[in-house]
């Protein structure tokens, strides 16, 4: 039984992105939310230790509890209905993004974003070459409210940046800043409860926000490819969706 409709896959389609909820089951939230506890230098039942990590992002992106929100919730088979079935690579990890409470509760929408797969010193992407990716799945394992460090993203972006690409290098953004290139609408910070999953194009304008809140913004970022990337890692055919097998 699919997960999506056609209007979901068209809203895809336009917007470059998508938002489902209630992904997890309450064990698979719970499982995952004391593996992230034990690894972060804070006391979960103390609010006052939230803004002090020792390791913001702990490497724990491979640890069963993790990998399960992935793969045995309904989040890897929606992102391949839209890649098509037995389309993605099963060995990708969610990644752990944190957000940690400021100090300073005055708020203002991120002013620019990114394209991902980018060098830039930090991130361990090697200079010179571009990663690449068909799906993102941005999960939260608690409540995001607004202005507390919500994944936010500019819809509609995904197509200019497979426009441009028809007549530009993929090279041609530093650090994926395509701000000033392309026409970028308002944007959209992705709420809501544990268990909210943002399904996003992987060329689309992204950036994480101001947490002003009062939590750790707690959000699980997996990066999906297909498993046939490399015979078409360079091309940007005229139908942006040619290797979208759902979404045609
Ligand atoms: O933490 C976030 O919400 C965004 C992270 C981000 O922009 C990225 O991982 O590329």
């Amino acid at each position: 039984m699919p997960h999506l409709t056609d209007k979901d896959k068209a809203f895809f389609k336009t917007n470059g992105y998508l938002i489902k909820h209630d992904l997890l089951t309450q064990d698979q939230l719970e499982t995952a939310l004391v593996v992230v506890w034990e690894n972060l230098d804070c006391d979960r039942d103390d609010p006052d230790t939230w803004t002090k990590p020792g390791l913001s992002s702990p490497r724990i992106a491979s640890h069963p509890a993790i990998r399960s929100t992935l793969h045995d919730s309904p989040a890897f088979a929606i992102a391949e209905e839209l890649t098509g079935k037995s389309t993605l690579n099963e060995g990708a990890n969610p990644g752990v993004q944190f957000r940690f409470p400021t100090e300073d509760k005055t708020w203002e929408r991120p002013s620019r974003g990114h394209l991902d797969g980018y060098y830039t010193p930090t991130n361990g992407v090697a200079e010179g070459t571009v990663g690449r990716f068909s799906v993102g799945v941005t999960l939260y394992l608690n409540h995001v409210r607004p202005q507390s460090g919500g994944f936010t993203l500019w819809p509609g972006t995904h197509i200019q940046a497979a426009e441009h690409f028809k007549t530009h290098s993929l090279l041609c953004f530093k650090g994926g800043n395509a701000s000033e290139t392309f026409d970028m609408p308002d944007p959209v910070e992705v709420t809501g409860p544990p268990g909210t999953a943002c399904f996003w194009h992987g060329q689309l304008m992204h950036a994480g926000s101001k947490n002003a809140g009062a939590e750790i913004r707690m959000a699980l970022i997996s990066r999906l490819r297909r498993k046939d990337l490399s015979d078409h890692l360079f091309e940007f055919p005229d139908d942006i969706w040619a290797y979208y097998d759902g979404i045609h």
